[in-house]
C-alpha cells in the first residue's frame, strides 16, 4: 500500500498523541469547568481566562480548568447551585443573586451600604470579608478572591432619573432577589426579576421599561442600544467572587490548594485594573452611541427612600444588624 502525505501526516499526528498521553499518564488531569456569565473581552473574562491558563500551568497540568463564557452553562442562579454541588468546578459570581442562598452576603445588597468602591474593596478584603467567605463556605463555595463590579445605576427607554419620582410606573428588571424588588419598589417603580440573557430582548419589546447596571455591563450585554437613558444613581456597589465548589477545593492537595488559591489572588488584581480602563472604556462607548448620561444631584433622596427597606431586612435578620453597622462605621 502507498504511504500517501495525508496518511504520513495522520501517522505521525497518532504518534505525537500517543507520546503526549503517556507523558501525562502518571498525573492524571483535573478538568474543571468554570462559570462566567460576560463574553470574551469583559475584564472579568479575560481575569478568569488568566486563571485558567497560569494554574494549568504552575500546576503542570494537575488542573486544568477552562472557562465557559456568556452563561452558556446556566443562569446565574443556576450556576450557583450547580457550583454548590461540585458540577461546575469555579465560577465568577455576583453577591446579588447570591443572597437567597448565602443569607449573610444579603447585607452586601443593602441600598447604599458601601460609599464608595474603595470601601467596598477594603472592606471585602479584611476582616469583615472573611466573615462573608466563612458563610459561603458553609454553603459549600469557597471565594477566594473578590473582584470588582462597580456601582449600578438605573437606565430606561423614556427619561432621564433624578429623583425617585422620575421612577415611579418605570418596569424594572432586577436580579433574582427579593431585596431588589423592594429596593425599586421603595423608589417608586415596579420591579421585575428576570434572568441577565434576557433583558435585551424585554427592554426591545416593551416588556420592561429599564434596568440597572455598571456601564461595562450595560454596554457590553448591548443594552444600551435600546435603553438610551442612564443615570448615576449608584444604588448598589457589589462585590464578586471567584469561588470554587467545596468538592472541587477539597480534591486538590495542599501544594495545589495554594497555587489555586494565589492564582485566584492574582486573578482580582488583574480584574481590577482593567476595570478601572474598562468602566471608562465602555462610558465612552455608550456616549458615542448617544446615551444620555446624567449626575443624580441628590442621592440622598433615593437614600431616605431606602430606610423601611433597612428596617423591614433588620426585623427579619436581627443577627445581621451588626455586620450592618461594622461595615457602615468602617468607613
Ligand atoms: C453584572 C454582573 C453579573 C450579573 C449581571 C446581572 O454586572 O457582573 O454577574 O449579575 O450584572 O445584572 O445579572
Amino acid at each position: 500500500m502507498q504511504t500517501t502525505t495525508f496518511m504520513k501526516k495522520t501517522l505521525c499526528a497518532t504518534a505525537v498523541s500517543a507520546a503526549m498521553v503517556s507523558m501525562s499518564l502518571p498525573a492524571l488531569a483535573d478538568s474543571w469547568r468554570g462559570w462566567n456569565i460576560h463574553p470574551p473581552g469583559y475584564p472579568n473574562t479575560e481575569a478568569l481566562e488568566a486563571f485558567a491558563e497560569n494554574v494549568a500551568e504552575k500546576t503542570e497540568g494537575r488542573v486544568e480548568p477552562q472557562v465557559y463564557n456568556n452563561a452558556v452553562l446556566g443562569d446565574q442562579s443556576d450556576a450557583i447551585e450547580q457550583t454548590r454541588s461540585g458540577a461546575l468546578d469555579f465560577a465568577n459570581f455576583n453577591m446579588g443573586p447570591m443572597g437567597p442562598i448565602v443569607n449573610e452576603t444579603n447585607v452586601l445588597s443593602l441600598p447604599f451600604i458601601f460609599s464608595s468602591v474603595d470601601h467596598m474593596h477594603e472592606v471585602m478584603d479584611g476582616e469583615i470579608g472573611q466573615r462573608f467567605a466563612d458563610a459561603l463556605a458553609e454553603k459549600n463555595l469557597i471565594a477566594l478572591s473578590w473582584f470588582d463590579s462597580g456601582a449600578r445605576s438605573l437606565y430606561n427607554t423614556s427619561h432621564p432619573v433624578n429623583t425617585p419620582e422620575d421612577v415611579e410606573g418605570l418596569k424594572i428588571r432586577v436580579m433574582n432577589n427579593d431585596l431588589y424588588v423592594e429596593m425599586i419598589e421603595a423608589m417608586g417603580g415596579n420591579a421585575t426579576p428576570m434572568s441577565y440573557g434576557e433583558v435585551y430582548q424585554s427592554l426591545k419589546t416593551g416588556v420592561l421599561d429599564g434596568a440597572e447596571n455598571n456601564y461595562p455591563s450595560f454596554e457590553s450585554s448591548n443594552h444600551y442600544e435600546v435603553a438610551n437613558y442612564y443615570s448615576l444613581t449608584e444604588h448598589l456597589i457589589i462585590p464578586e467572587c471567584l469561588c470554587i465548589a467545596k468538592s472541587s477545593w477539597e480534591a486538590l492537595s495542599e501544594e495545589d490548594q495554594k497555587i489555586v488559591r494565589e492564582e485566584a489572588i492574582k486573578a482580582s488584581e488583574m480584574q481590577r485594573q482593567l476595570w478601572v480602563e474598562g468602566s471608562k472604556e465602555s462610558r465612552q462607548i455608550v456616549e458615542d452611541a448617544g446615551v444620555e448620561i446624567n449626575e443624580v444631584e441628590d442621592k440622598s433622596a433615593f437614600q431616605a427612600k431606602m430606610d423601611p427597606v433597612y428596617a423591614g431586612f433588620i426585623e427579619e435578620n436581627p443577627e445581621l444588624e451588626d455586620l450592618i453597622n461594622a461595615i457602615r462605621s468602617s468607613n
